[in-house]
């Protein structure tokens, strides 16, 4: 009897060990660390469905509370999402990552991400991202923006429950005394799915929108995605977009989604600027000249 409850016991111990989720690297991808006091912000590369791998450590006495966090975009006419590949040059210095695109994947835009930690004690601490895309073609780009996260609060993937505290911009993820704050700026859906449900429709080959819907979720694997839905840039126009985090504590967005006017509208300005910029160099290089031979 003993032996059957060994064997009983065994096999548990050993199935919850085949159900613990691994980090997968599938090519490439990025890989750094930035920290502030305890708190760090990982990436371990491109894993399964091209969602970049990251640790958020330090926030909490469970440990790290990320498993994923990436960014996806579908050009209009595309025939599904895509996830951002490798950037092209990525610095972390400090509590600051900078990654860069300088065309994406060849379709026209440029992009530059950046993401800053901060250790809020407690211990807690925020994860702060902007995303800017830039308009680098000759022609309109309609593009949609997807931001996708796998919290893994209080260091476990299971127990995760989720509520919406705003539609559709803020998510709080709860396991136990531990939680995640999921807030973005100016969206317009999300949807919460078990993991990895809300990667797999980022990554499948259909066209998928959020739609509003899974929350309240859990007890479970949480994973969530925000959209932003089509915006039309012309040629060399900016839009940006922020995604907070803030674990053991409140998040905040603090850059709003804009939309900034590109080269285009800048060269009416710029010339006259240069202009009066150029008249008053000469005037004031004239004057010098003037008293230099007054004084010789
Ligand atoms: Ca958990
Ligand atoms: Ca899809
Ligand atoms: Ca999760």
């Amino acid at each position: 009897m003993r032996s059957v409850l060994q064997a009983a016991l065994l096999f548990l111990v050993a199935s919850s060990a085949w159900a613990q989720k691994t980090e997968i690297v599938e090519g490439g991808g990025p890989t750094g660390t930035i920290t502030d006091g305890a708190v760090s912000f990982t990436y371990n590369g491109l894993g399964t469905g091209g969602a970049a791998n990251a640790d958020l450590a330090g926030t909490g006495p469970g440990g790290d509370q990320l498993f994923s966090y990436w960014w996806y975009y579908r050009i209009s006419g595309d025939p599904q999402e895509t996830n951002f590949p490798s950037p092209d040059a990525e610095v972390y210095a400090g509590n600051m990552a900078t990654l860069s695109w300088t065309d994406v994947n060849t379709r026209g835009f440029s992009a530059d991400l950046t993401h800053v930690v901060t250790d809020t004690g407690g211990p807690s601490g925020t994860l702060d991202s902007v995303l800017s895309i830039s308009n680098i073609s000759s022609a309109p780009i309609a593009i949609d923006i997807f931001v996708y996260v796998d919290a893994d609060v209080a260091g476990t993937f299971g127990g995760d429950v989720g509520t919406l505290v705003v539609d559709p911009t803020h998510i709080n993820v709860a396991d136990g005394a531990e939680f995640v704050n999921i807030v973005t700026g100016g969206n317009d859906a999300y949807q919460v799915l078990p993991w990895p449900g809300i990667r797999d429709l980022l990554s499948d080959a259909a066209v998928d929108d959020l739609d509003n819907t899974g929350l309240p979720f859990g007890p479970d694997d949480f994973t969530s995605g925000q959209q932003w839905l089509s915006v039309t840039l012309l040629p060399g126009e900016t839009a940006t977009y922020a995604s907070n985090i803030g674990a053991n504590t409140d998040a905040t967005v603090i850059v709003p989604p804009l939309q900034l006017p590109g080269p285009t509208a800048i060269p009416a300005l710029s010339k006259v600027g240069l202009a009066l910029l150029a008249s008053i160099l000469m005037l004031f290089a004239v004057y010098h000249l003037m008293r230099r031979r007054q004084y010789r």
